[in-house]
């Protein structure tokens, strides 16, 4: 059994939601945690690597169709282009260079849960490309729309990378739905879904021989340990993937390799771990037509325009209110 602590002295809302995925059954932590300074570094890694495709049919398609897409943000003039989870921005300077080639009046809003992403990825745009405005902002998804909400320009929202993929059904459609709230009958939601395909190439993207997602999943661990002063042993849990093609999603786990016993000090807490018991981590939701139709009719978006790369299954979809 774990100690248990009076759960109103959290000095953190990291805190908290460790305390409480680690005293439920199963236990669990939230993905969102991935993100520190290591963290991003993994994740750039995981994004160079041929077996995660969704990077490079992303880039792909932004590269392939960068006109079109500027043509389509333009419409009734200046615009913010507001990106939930910008990350490095590798992707979206494809667009940011083809508007500010061609002089197009906008200010680019970056939104990122990761301060050190943030601030990397503004400076590397005040270097590379002088001539955009840009308003960085850090927060969750959830504090992100408050931004948007604050923002008067006609909005373009960029939700790339299939990052709503972290987010399951019931609440991908309402944090979509509260984005459509949020819009005007002018603005956009350009969205990223990375699509169902062979299962095996979906286990590969998310289990690389190599360890990095598996460093990238056990970060999580890592961050409980320095920032929470905890006593995680890396290397007794194992990255385990699973893929279910019915449904589309794959799910991230840690797995404790022995029977062991964690203190993390910072929250009085002993946490318990049976040989095989499981930390569900993330998930990475696939779509195919009929979801992506679904999530937008309950969301009350109506999709206008779709684009789809070559090589692999991945697609852009545009919504309006
Ligand atoms: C950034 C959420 C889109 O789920 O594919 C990559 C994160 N996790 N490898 C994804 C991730 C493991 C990624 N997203």
């Amino acid at each position: 059994m774990q100690d248990t602590k009076i759960a109103s002295v959290f000095t953190s809302e990291f805190e908290k939601e460790v305390y409480f995925g680690l005293t439920d059954s199963p236990k669990h932590l939230s993905s969102k945690y991935f993100y520190d300074k290591i963290g991003d570094q993994l994740f750039q890694k995981i994004m160079a690597m041929p077996t995660y495709y969704l990077t490079d049919c992303e880039y792909e398609i932004l590269e392939n169709n960068k006109e079109e897409i500027r043509e389509l943000f333009i419409g009734s003039g200046p615009f913010d282009l507001i990106e939930l989870g910008a990350g490095d921005g590798k992707k979206t300077k494809i667009l940011l260079k083809e508007f500010s080639d061609k002089n197009i009046d906008f200010t680019y809003v970056p939104i990122d849960i990761s301060d050190n992403a943030l601030k990397q990825l503004h400076s590397s745009i005040k270097k590379e490309l002088p001539d955009v405005n840009v308003h960085p902002f850090q927060g969750t998804y959830f504090e992100a729309l408050k931004e948007i909400n604050n923002r008067k320009n006609r909005k373009i929202i960029l939700f790339l990378g299939s990052n709503i993929g972290n987010l399951v059904h019931k609440q991908a459609v309402d944090f979509m739905n509260k984005i459509q709230k949020l819009m005007q009958p002018d603005d956009l939601l350009f969205m990223g879904f990375d699509q169902k395909k062979n299962p095996k190439t979906i286990l590969d993207a998310y289990n690389d021989q190599e360890g990095v997602t598996a460093a990238f999943n056990k970060n999580v661990l890592a961050r409980i340990n320095t920032e929470l002063n905890a006593n995680f042993d890396l290397n007794q849990f194992l990255h385990w993937e699973v893929y279910n093609p019915e449904t589309g999603t794959a799910k991230s786990y840690l797995v404790s390799k022995i029977q062991q016993t964690v203190k993390i000090e910072n929250l009085k807490l002993r946490v318990d771990f049976k040989q095989w018991e499981t930390i569900h981590t993330e998930i990475s939701q696939k779509y195919d037509d009929e979801i992506i139709n679904w999530l937008a009719k309950e969301a009350g978006l109506e999709m206008t325009t779709e684009y789809e790369s070559k090589r692999l299954q991945y697609k852009n979809c545009v919504f309006k209110k």
